[in-house]
C-alpha cells in the first residue's frame, strides 16, 4: 500500500511549546498521525531536536524541522509501501546522515516514523498494538506512575526527578490504575494537611515542597498506607534519580541538602533508601558518564531492584549491549524519540530482551494527546509503561488508552503482573 500524501504541521505540547506533527495518508485513504514528544532531562547521546533558536517562543519553534519534512522527508516517503517500516526508517536515518539526527531533527524523524507506523496499522485495519504484536501473545504493561515530580520538571525544587509507585499487587491494568488513583489522591491530602499543597509539576505529580529528598519517600509510604494498601506488598516505590542532571565526572551536588557526594556516596545513599523503603526500581541512579558507578551499583543491588538506564542507554541497541557486557543496569527505558525512529527503538528493546534486561516504554515530560506509546508497550510486550503522573490530560489520555485496550473486543491475552 503506497503512501500518497504527507502533511506536517506545528502543534503545541503539554508545556505550551511548539512540536512537530506528521500525517501520512495511503492510496486507499487510510492514514496515520505521529507527534514528537520532548524531554527536559535529556541524555547527551539522544537524537537531537531540530529547533529554530532565536527569540521566538524562546527558540523552541520548529519551522526548520517542518521545512525539512516538506522538502526532504515527504519526497522520500511518497510512493513507498507503508508496511516497510524498517526500510523506511533506515532510509530516514540515511537521509539525515548525522550521528544524532541533528540535520533533519529527531523530532521530525520520530513524528514521520510514527505516522508511517500508524498508517500501516490503519491500512491493516488493526489496533496499533495488534499490528505490532504480529500474532505473538502480548500483555498490557504494568504502569509506573509519578506521585511527586522534581528535578528538571519542578524547577529543581528537589533533586530527585520522579517519585513513582508501581502497583505490584495488581492483577490487571485497570486495578493498577485504581490503586494508583487512591495513592495519588491520598498523597495530595497529606500535602494539604501539612500545608504544602502547591499545584503540580510538569508531568502532573504533586509539587515537591520538601526540605529533604527523603521526606518525599516518607510521604509516599504514608500515602500508600492512607490508601489502605500495604507498602511493599500492594504498592511499591520506583525512583528516577536522573543523576546526570546534578552530577558529572563522579561528583554529585544535591542542591536541596547543600551537600556534594562522590559516586560511592550517592550510591550508598540510595542503598540506604532501598533498605529503608519499599523501593523496587531505580532509574539513572548515577550519571550517564559514570559507567563504573552504574556497574558497581547494579552489582550491589541488581538482584533486589530494577536498575534502569535512561540517559545512559538512550534507547540505543548498541549501548544496551555494551551495558550488558559491563554489568551496568538490568533494565532499559525505551523512548522512541531518543532513538529517532520506531525501528531503532524496537531494536533497543529487542537487544534488552536478548540481554535479559527488563524493558519500560516511556513518555517524555513534554507530551501531547498522542497515545502511541501505550500501543508500543503492549504490542512489543515491554512489560512496563511510564507515562508521568495521574493528572493532566496528556498523561490521562495514555492511561485511559490502556483501559480501552484492556476492555476492547479485541484485547491482549493478559497483564504483565510484577514478579
Ligand atoms: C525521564 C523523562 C520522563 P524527560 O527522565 O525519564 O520522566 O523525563 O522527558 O524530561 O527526559
Ligand atoms: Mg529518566
Amino acid at each position: 500500500m503506497k503512501i500518497r500524501r504527507v502533511v506536517a504541521r506545528r502543534i503545541w505540547d503539554s508545556r505550551g511549546r511548539p512540536t512537530v506533527e506528521v500525517d501520512v495518508t495511503n492510496e486507499d485513504g487510510t492514514w496515520g498521525r505521529g507527534i514528537a514528544p520532548a524531554g527536559a532531562s535529556r541524555g547527551t547521546r539522544e537524537a537531537v531536536e531540530r529547533r529554530d533558536g532565536g527569540d521566538r517562543f524562546n527558540g523552541f519553534d520548529v519551522q526548520s524541522a517542518l521545512r525539512g519534512i516538506e522538502g526532504e522527508i515527504a519526497p522520500l516517503l511518497l510512493g513507498r509501501d507503508v508496511r516497510e517500516q524498517a526500510a523506511i526508517d533506515a532510509a530516514l536515518v540515511a537521509l539525515d546522515g548525522t550521528p544524532y539526527k541533528s540535520r533533519l531533527g529527531g523530532n521530525a524523524l520520530v513524528a514521520a516514523s510514527l505516522a508511517v507506523l500508524h498508517a500501516a496499522a490503519a491500512h491493516a485495519r488493526l489496533p496499533l498494538w495488534r499490528y505490532l504484536a504480529q500474532g505473538r501473545p502480548v500483555r498490557l504493561p504494568m504502569p509506573q506512575v509519578q506521585v511527586f515530580g522534581g528535578g528538571a520538571h519542578a524547577g529543581r525544587r528537589v533533586d530527585v526527578q520522579d517519585f513513582m509507585v508501581i502497583a505490584i499487587g495488581a492483577t490487571s491494568f485497570a486495578q493498577a490504575l485504581e490503586m494508583t488513583a487512591e495513592v495519588y489522591r491520598c498523597a495530595g491530602e497529606l500535602m494539604a494537611a501539612r500545608g504544602s499543597l502547591a499545584g503540580v509539576a510538569d508531568e502532573g505529580g504533586w509539587w515537591p515542597d520538601f526540605a529533604r529528598n527523603e521526606d518525599a519517600l516518607d510521604l509516599l509510604v504514608a500515602a500508600i498506607e492512607r490508601a489502605k494498601l500495604v507498602p511493599g506488598e500492594d504498592m511499591a516505590i520506583a525512583l528516577d534519580i536522573a543523576a546526570s542532571e546534578f552530577g558529572s565526572g563522579g561528583r554529585y551536588r544535591l542542591g536541596l541538602e547543600q551537600r556534594e557526594l562522590d559516586s560511592d556516596g550517592l550510591a550508598g545513599m540510595l542503598v540506604d533508601w532501598i533498605a529503608k523503603y519499599p523501593i523496587v526500581s531505580i532509574e539513572d541512579p548515577l550519571a550517564e558518564d559514570d559507567e563504573a558507578g552504574l556497574a558497581a551499583f547494579t552489582r550491589a543491588v541488581g538482584k533486589r531492584v530494577q536498575v534502569v538506564g535512561d540517559d545512559y542507554l538512550v534507547t540505543s541497541a548498541q549501548r544496551v549491549r555494551n551495558a550488558a557486557e559491563r554489568g551496568a543496569c538490568n533494565c532499559v527505558l525505551i523512548k522512541p524519540n531518543q532513538a529517532g525512529t520506531v525501528t531503532e527503538a524496537h531494536q533497543a528493546l529487542l537487544a534488552a530482551q536478548e540481554a535479559g534486561f527488563r524493558t519500560i516504554v516511556s513518555a517524555r515530560s513534554g507530551e501531547t494527546e498522542d497515545v502511541a506509546i501505550v500501543h508500543l508497550a503492549t504490542g512489543w510486550d515491554a512489560g512496563q509503561l511510564k507515562v508521568g503522573s495521574f493528572a493532566r490530560s496528556e498523561r490521562m489520555a495514555k492511561w485511559n488508552e490502556g483501559v480501552r485496550v484492556e476492555t476492547g473486543d479485541d484485547r491482549p491475552g493478559g497483564f504483565a503482573a510484577w514478579t
